[in-house]
């Protein structure tokens, strides 16, 4: 089922999510449509906070990489340590369509997470796969990319979405 993606500035987008529990099949079909959503509308990472959910959980899917195919990577209770390195990405967001901007990350983090299943899985990620996780991990904590800019790039970048709105 595809489900509505909630658009910024909409208030549940900073809502903060709460660790998940039970790994049960409510939670199987949360997945399963949030990767749909995901394709459905061409993105490569989606957030539970995006669709309305307040859980710790988001999906990621890069497409083709390096000559191997898409694959879907489903994150639940993700922890982020140990960051290195720095690299700005212009990064876009399902909840701000139509808008980029280039926002500050670590150019590596190690990613402690649990599968479907609730198995426990560490992952180290560089470049596009980190710069994912830190932009799906931030809302889990509430946080749109827009919040990431400088004081000036964020007054512009609100400006330009409400305009959008208004038209
Ligand atoms: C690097 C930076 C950010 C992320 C987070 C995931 N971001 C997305 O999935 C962005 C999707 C997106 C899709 C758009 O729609 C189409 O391309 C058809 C889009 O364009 C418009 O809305 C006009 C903008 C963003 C991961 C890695
Ligand atoms: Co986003």
């Amino acid at each position: 089922m595809i489900l509505e993606i909630l658009k910024y500035p909409d208030p549940r987008l900073k809502e903060v999510g709460d660790p998940v529990t039970q790994f049960d099949t409510e939670l199987h079909q949360l997945l399963d449509d949030m990767a749909e959503t995901m394709y459905a509308s061409e993105g490569i990472g989606l957030a539970a906070t995006q669709v309305g959910k307040k859980l710790r959980l988001f999906v990621i899917d890069l497409g083709p990489q390096d000559s191997q195919p898409g694959k879907l990577l489903e994150f639940i209770n993700p922890v982020l340590s140990e960051p290195q390195g720095k690299i700005a990405f212009e990064e876009g967001c399902l909840s701000v369509p139509g808008f980029t901007e280039e926002v500050n990350r670590s150019e590596m983090i190690t990613v402690t997470y649990q599968d479907r299943f609730g198995n426990s899985h560490t992952l180290r990620a560089q470049d596009l796969l980190a710069v994912a996780i830190q932009h799906e991990n931030d809302h889990l904590d509430g946080i749109v990319f827009v919040e990431r800019l400088s004081s000036l790039k964020r007054r512009m970048l609100k400006k330009k979405i409400e305009k959008a709105v208004t038209l």
